[in-house]
């Protein structure tokens, strides 16, 4: 099938699948992310989203959502750290804006241990955060702090926040590949429906985001590479799941896989349309 005559086949699919898009209710967790490694030793997070609360009468700082792990995760003498991966971004009602650091709201994580206190902030893109040493025997739980930050000497403004990060560990025998990113959504001051629907958002957008080649939009780049992948039949952790393009990670690129680009063609971070295929 060539490119054209496949991409014509999945018009069709798209709009088959956007009729039949079904929406869940929302889904809202506060607990730990539960951590585990899969067979090809990549960091796997259990929740992709989690929410928390940040109140004024706390200095709008929290410790949820924490992290967990069973024993004999991790090699013991590694540690665990995270990396912000982009910037602070806030709801909109239909998706999530960029916060310019410079003149908008801030986010700092921190961790203080028996010898040392750690912080990263949010800034304009990618921030690499900081390491924790694994326990004994093994397991990774940790609660590191959020504080969101007002500009200058202000408070911050109400809002639901949102936090994209990645965990990595540093042990390179075995070498052990960085997790997916996920998400913590922070409310501070709006109602708990808003928080519900962002959280929501998230779990129907981001966390199933078939972004192949990671620009943030889905749009004919991704389909490429899903079509030049068509029909591969030996997908594996191995092989990143055949470069992502089988998205349901089953083995296979397939229908499957094509109708989860169709649902989310044209769609973008901040909720709203592809505005040029160049970007
Ligand atoms: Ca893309
Ligand atoms: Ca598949």
């Amino acid at each position: 099938m060539t490119i054209l005559k496949m991409f014509m086949f999945f018009l069709i699919i798209m709009t088959f699948s956007l009729l039949a898009r079904a929406h869940g209710g929302p889904n809202l967790h506060e607990a730990d992310f539960g951590i585990e490694l899969d067979d090809c030793n990549k960091i796997q997070v259990e929740s992709r989203v989690l929410g928390s609360e940040l109140n004024a009468s706390n200095f709008f700082w929290t410790a949820e959502p924490g992290f967990d792990s069973h024993a004999d995760t991790f090699p013991i003498g590694s540690s665990v750290g995270f990396n912000i991966l982009d910037a602070m971004r806030k709801w909109n009602d239909n998706g999530f804006d960029v916060l310019d650091p410079n003149i908008e709201e801030t986010l700092t994580i921190s961790f203080l241990s028996s010898t040392d206190f750690v912080t990263s902030d949010t800034n304009t893109g990618f921030v690499a955060g900081f390491e924790i040493p694994v326990a004994g025997d093994g397991s990774w739980h940790k609660h590191l702090g959020y504080m969101l930050n007002g500009v200058g000497h202000n408070d911050p403004g109400k809002g639901i926040y949102l936090l994209e990060i990645e965990l990595y560990c540093t042990s390179n025998d075995p070498n052990i590949v960085n997790s997916k990113p996920f998400w913590i959504v922070f409310n501070f001051g709006m109602p708990e429906q808003d928080h519900h629907n962002a959280i929501h958002w998230i779990e129907e957008n981001l966390a199933q985001l078939p972004d192949l080649e990671q620009d943030g939009y889905i749009d004919f780049k991704d389909f490429s590479i899903l079509a030049s992948q068509w029909l591969n039949t030996s997908c594996d952790c191995w092989n990143n799941w055949c470069d992502g393009a089988d998205i349901t990670e089953n083995g296979g690129v397939d229908l499957l896989d094509l109708t989860k680009i169709a649902s989310n063609w044209l769609k973008s971070l901040d909720g709203g349309e592809e505005k040029n295929s160049s970007n």
